[in-house]
């Protein structure tokens, strides 16, 4: 059985992605606070690494920071990459994109908190784009209104990253689902099709219970949450 132990704060936020990929490929994991790691220990681990999700991988005894590396690293290791070499580029690229729609969304992990104006440019102008460079991707790609995915016709690490992006933000945020239905209506449909394979739908009923609409934690969400209304 692999050993993996996930070290990351009890929200969803970017630890969501790693537990929804765990999840669809079926393996079981430890959830560990970050305290075991973070920040004392991070410089002391094989792998430094800044700030958490970490996740270590009893394969190689080792632990690996950065989301998009994590789930890199896990994409490979369950074949969840796309093969042509520019869709597995596009499907870092989407990662990558993820994490920037994250670090925007909290004004660059918390550093300043929301006023009206910054945040309606973001929620106005810069979210409705990053929606539709999700969707014009999948579009490209075959994605269309009930089937095929973001990067081709097969599911790959690209999908539970978008699902794990879109479906958290609009579930902690319910207002910002027509944000996405008008902007993305593709990747909408995509990431309820996500949500609702089996696995993932069952972690995230237990996670949506034990969380609530929980998204980043701390000030920055009650700022968001001050915006959004
Ligand atoms: N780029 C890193 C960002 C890590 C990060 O900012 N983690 C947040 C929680 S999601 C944190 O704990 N920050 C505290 C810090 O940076 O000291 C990643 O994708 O994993």
């Amino acid at each position: 059985m692999p050993d993996y132990r996930l070290y990351y704060w009890e929200l969803p936020f970017r630890g969501v992605f790693i537990e929804m990929f765990l999840h669809e490929v079926g393996v079981s994991y430890q959830r560990l606070d970050t305290s075991e790691i973070y920040p004392d220990k991070r410089l002391k681990i094989h792998n430094p690494g800044m700030a958490p999700p970490y996740l270590y991988d009893g394969s190689i005894d080792k632990t690996i920071a950065q989301m998009p590396a994590i789930l890199m690293h896990l994409a490979r290791d369950y074949d969840y990459l796309p093969k042509r070499s520019e869709t597995h580029t596009l499907a870092l690229k989407a990662l990558l994109d993820c994490n920037d729609v994250l670090m925007e969304i909290t004004n660059f992990n918390g550093m300043q908190m929301w006023e009206k104006g910054a945040w309606e440019t973001f929620r106005y102008g810069r979210l409705p784009d990053w929606m539709q460079v999700f969707e014009q991707t999948g579009r490209a790609h075959g994605l269309n209104d009930g089937k095929g995915y973001l990067l081709g016709s097969t599911i790959s690490v690209a999908d539970i990253a978008t699902a794990a992006l879109f479906g958290t933000m609009t579930y902690s945020f319910p207002a910002l689902q027509n944000d996405l239905e008008e902007n993305a209506p593709g990747v909408a449909k995509l990431c309820a099709r996500v949500e609702a394979r089996p696995r993932i739908a069952e972690f995230l009923s237990g996670a949506r219970e034990r969380y609530g609409r929980d998204y980043c934690g701390g000030q920055i969400e009650r700022s968001l949450r001050k915006m959004i209304g």
